[in-house]
């Protein structure tokens, strides 16, 4: 049965809804509005939908050119009100799926989202969930809240799960050409989610429900996870053994088959990678079984803040200083390169630490103006070669690029390099982790 609404994906004129507009919703609806569709673009954030009504973009891999064409030509419609989602005739959610503070999955979002949908669930409309989440919740937690407006999943409306696969700030792969996995509750949820993303995506891999597609996504991440944390308890061993962890990896890295490298941090950060592999560590556990790779795993990773302060205080030990009364310059709060995005970064809980230690600690991030953890808050500083000649020890957390390095190791009293960022430096002022 070719239903209508396959009719009118295909021809893109089916009006889809996609709800929140952070760095997996907004790529989505203007790739959806790029290709034709009329996207109506919900978030609950009224300074967001006013900032993207206005035709600029809260997210850095997302260009203000692309919002505004699609904004004026009416093909995304940015708005707070969830009443546009009776308009739609596909609803995509994307919304955040954090940790609660006991480390078990907070899916208020996602709940609210849905609570959002149903009063306005119509027959013949397609939801689809994009947040990641544990295998079983699109079927376990969607499709009962769903149908209790009467509605019929797989009959009535359609339901799949698609997870998102952005890598923030990685200019190589980006949305429009990864491919997508899908998960439809039945063939017809499965064929219609599948050919909405064949409009705006190069390859779209079929699967037979939605909790494979979940745990497919939870695989990619906890291999990152995991992988992560080995050549970090590598990276503590080698330095044991008086071993460079760095010319390791990039020597193992000449495999061109069987290997991938991973390299070692002061921690693992984001709103994905942390939080991802413990989705999946909580539900095995309702099978009485333990997912003991991706506990030992967090173990480690969660470990490296600690480990990075303890290198900074023997490196000042080493040059007779103690922590107590350090000045700490921190290069880089963002989780990762390049990224202005400082949630869940390990740098911040290297800061705590050197704080509670008595340390005085300053940072300087190009991307990050200001952060706050609750504990502390500090703005960012220039940097110069007076607040350089100025610390006791400068710690590279964040290896940004455009920074100059050199001149850090030059000017540095100390520098602690947890990023491989004085590759090829050499001198007793830098200790790497
Ligand atoms: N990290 C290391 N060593 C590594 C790689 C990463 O310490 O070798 C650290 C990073 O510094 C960062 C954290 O791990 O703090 C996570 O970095 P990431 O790039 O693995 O994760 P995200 O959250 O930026 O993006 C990932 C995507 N990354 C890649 O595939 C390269 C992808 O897994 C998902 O599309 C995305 O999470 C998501 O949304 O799930």
């Amino acid at each position: 049965m070719k239903s209508q609404l396959e009719d009118r994906i295909r021809e893109r004129q089916a009006r889809v809804a996609v709800i929140g507009l952070g760095y997996v919703g907004l790529p989505l609806a203007v790739a959806l509005g790029q290709a034709g569709f009329t996207v109506f673009g919900y978030d609950c954030n009224q300074a967001k939908v006013a900032l993207l009504a206005g035709g600029d973009s809260p997210v850095g891999d997302v260009a203000a050119a692309h919002v505004a064409e699609l904004v004026s030509n009416g093909r995304l419609l940015p708005t707070a009100d969830p009443e546009v989602l009776g308009q739609a005739e596909v609803v995509i959610i994307c919304v955040p799926t954090p940790l609660t503070k006991r480390k078990q999955p907070d899916l208020g979002h996602m709940l609210t989202a849905v609570r959002e949908i149903v009063v306005r669930l119509r027959p013949g409309m397609l939801v689809i969930l994009e947040s990641t989440t544990y295998p079983g919740t699109t079927d376990e937690v969607l499709r009962p809240l769903l149908e209790e407006g009467g509605l019929r999943a797989g009959e009535d409306f359609f339901l799949a799960f698609s997870p998102e696969r952005i890598d923030p700030a990685n200019t190589k792969f980006i949305f429009s050409n990864t491919p997508r996995v899908v998960g439809g509750i039945n063939e017809i949820s499965g064929r219609l989610a599948a050919a909405l993303y064949e409009q705006v995506t190069p390859q779209v891999h079929l699967v037979s429900n939605p909790a494979v597609a979940e745990m497919a996504k939870l695989l990619e991440n906890t291999f990152r996870h995991v992988n992560i944390a080995l050549v970090n308890e590598m990276a503590i061993l080698c330095r044991a053994m008086g071993i460079d962890i760095w010319e390791v990896v990039e020597a193992a890295a000449t495999k061109p088959f069987g290997f991938m490298p991973f390299y070692p941090g002061p921690g693992v950060g984001g709103h994905c990678i942390p939080i991802d592999p413990q989705y999946f560590s909580w539900k095995v556990r309702q099978y009485d079984h333990h997912a003991r790779f991706i506990e030992l795993a967090a173990e480690i990773n969660d470990r490296m803040p600690y480990r990075v302060a303890n290198l900074i205080s023997d490196a000042l030990n080493d040059q007779g200083k103690p922590l107590r009364g350090a000045n700490i310059l921190v290069i880089g709060v963002a989780y990762k390169k390049d990224v202005t995005d400082a949630r869940e970064s390990p740098a911040l809980k290297v800061i705590e630490i050197l704080l509670k230690k008595g340390a005085r600690v300053s940072y300087h991030d190009p991307f990050v103006p200001m952060v706050s953890n609750g504990t502390f808050e500090c703005k960012s500083v220039t940097l110069t070669d007076e607040v350089l000649l100025a610390s006791d020890c400068v710690v590279i957390l964040t290896n940004h690029s455009g920074l100059d390095y050199a001149n850090m190791a030059r000017l540095s009293r100390l520098i602690v390099d947890t990023r491989n960022s004085l590759k090829g430096h050499k001198g007793d002022n830098i200790v790497r982790i």
